[in-house]
Order: structure tokens, then C-alpha cells, then sequence
């Protein structure tokens, strides 16, 4: 089953060093972890890569590089996330290969469709809220892009964009596989035990789902 969340590690909020808080998410059950780092040279963003790519290799947890097919792939990373100025998806997955995941945002119906078509592994979809966490956001889609999208695509969905714990059911009962989070999830005074909440909500919301949903 596809991860029911996306941990993001945006370096901005993080409040504790990066592979600390990879680590601790992983140790509480976190499948999919992303490292975002918006602000870093290249040669700085590369060598944290490397190290997470390294603390991470022999637990559960898949790790995403954001924005840099080239890095994922020199370090050994579980995947890579592309937004639609990156490389494409179709160079991401010559660079990354077929072993790791390639992932692409979109923020309306037509994306969704050309990555429904995409060699990618999941389609991220958003904001779903107002988020303030990206610095330019595109529009705010809402719940109701998911429902449309689902009916677009059998391919995992993650919903993004200021997505909340107590949103998330919301978000999972329009359709989507997975949440990815940054802000309620960093910016919280406990990012472990959140990270359970959202885990446990994610159970209970996907499990209420009517029997032949596409579940990824
Ligand atoms: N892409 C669309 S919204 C967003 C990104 C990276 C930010 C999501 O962060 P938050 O804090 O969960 O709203
Ligand atoms: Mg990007």
C-alpha cells in the first residue's frame, strides 16, 4: 500500500538537524520522507542528501530528494520530487533509473492528466488549502480537484498544501492515497508523536473507505 504520509523535512522549519528528525519520523513510522531544502548551495544540499541518504538505508522509510533527479540518484536516495519548472518526469526517470520513485507536483486537471501519462510513481496535488509554507503558492485547489483527479487516475494521489490533522480525513475521503505535510508536522512541539496521530488518522480514514477504491 502507498505510504499514508509524506513526511516533507523543509529545511526552514526544521528544529532540530535533519537526519535527527528523519531518523525520529522513521523510527516512528514514517514510509516516505522528503528533504527540501530551498536555501542550500548545491554542494551543501548535496552532502546532507548524502548523509540522509545514508542514515536512512537501512530502515523502512524511502527517501525523496526534492527538485535534483542528478542527486538522487549520486546518493543512492529512494526517489526524487519534480514540480513542473524541474527536469520532467521523463528525464527524472532516465536519470533515477527504474528503482527509484520519480514524483511530480500538479496544481490542476490538466497536469494531472499529462502525469497520469508520465513514467511517474505518484502524483502530489495542491495546495489543497492555503498554505503558508510555500513562498509562492499556486491557487488553492480544495478537496474537490481530489475527487476529480481520482477519477483521472488509478496512480497514488498525495494531497498537499495546508493540510492539518484535523483536515486530513477530509482529505483522505475525497481520494487521496497519502498526505504530505510540513508545517503541522515541523512546527509542532512534538513531530514524533504527531507524526503517530496523523498515522493513526490516515488508518482510520482509509479504512472507512468505500470497498473497490483505488487505494495505490
Ligand atoms: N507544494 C504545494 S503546497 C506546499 C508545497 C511544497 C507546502 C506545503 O506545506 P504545508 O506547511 O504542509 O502547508
Ligand atoms: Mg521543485
Amino acid at each position: 500500500m502507498f505510504p499514508s504520509l509524506y513526511a516533507i523535512l523543509d529545511e526552514r522549519l526544521l528544529k532540530t538537524p535533519v537526519v535527527k528528525c528523519a531518523a525520529d519520523l522513521a523510527g516512528a513510522g514514517v514510509e516516505l520522507i522528503q528533504y527540501r531544502a530551498k536555501d542550500l548551495s548545491p554542494r551543501a544540499y548535496f552532502a546532507t542528501c548524502s548523509t540522509l541518504a545514508e542514515a536512512l538505508a537501512n530502515g523502512n522509510a524511502r527517501l525523496i530528494i526534492n527538485d535534483r533527479p542528478d542527486i538522487a540518484a549520486m546518493v543512492g536516495a529512494g526517489g526524487v520530487h519534480v514540480g513542473q519548472d524541474d527536469l520532467t518526469p521523463d528525464d527524472a526517470r532516465k536519470i533515477c533509473g527504474s528503482g527509484r520513485w520519480v514524483g511530480v507536483s500538479t496544481h490542476n486537471l490538466e497536469q494531472v492528466r499529462a502525469a497520469a501519462h508520465a513514467p511517474v510513481d505518484y502524483i502530489a496535488l495542491g495546495p489543497i488549502f492555503p498554505t503558508s509554507t510555500k513562498k509562492k503558492p499556486d491557487p488553492v485547489v480544495g478537496t474537490s480537484l481530489i475527487r476529480e483527479a481520482r477519477k483521472l487516475t488509478q496512480k497514488p494521489i498525495v494531497a498537499i498544501g495546508g493540510i492539518t490533522l484535523e483536515r486530513a480525513p477530509e482529505v483522505f475521503a475525497a481520494g487521496a492515497n497519502s498526505v504530505a505535510i510540513i508545517r503541522d508536522l515541523l512546527d509542532v512541539r512534538d513531530p514524533i508523536t504527531r507524526a503517530r496521530e496523523f498515522l493513526a488518522v490516515a488508518a482510520k480514514s482509509r479504512g472507512s473507505r468505500p470497498q473497490g477504491r483505488n487505494d495505490g
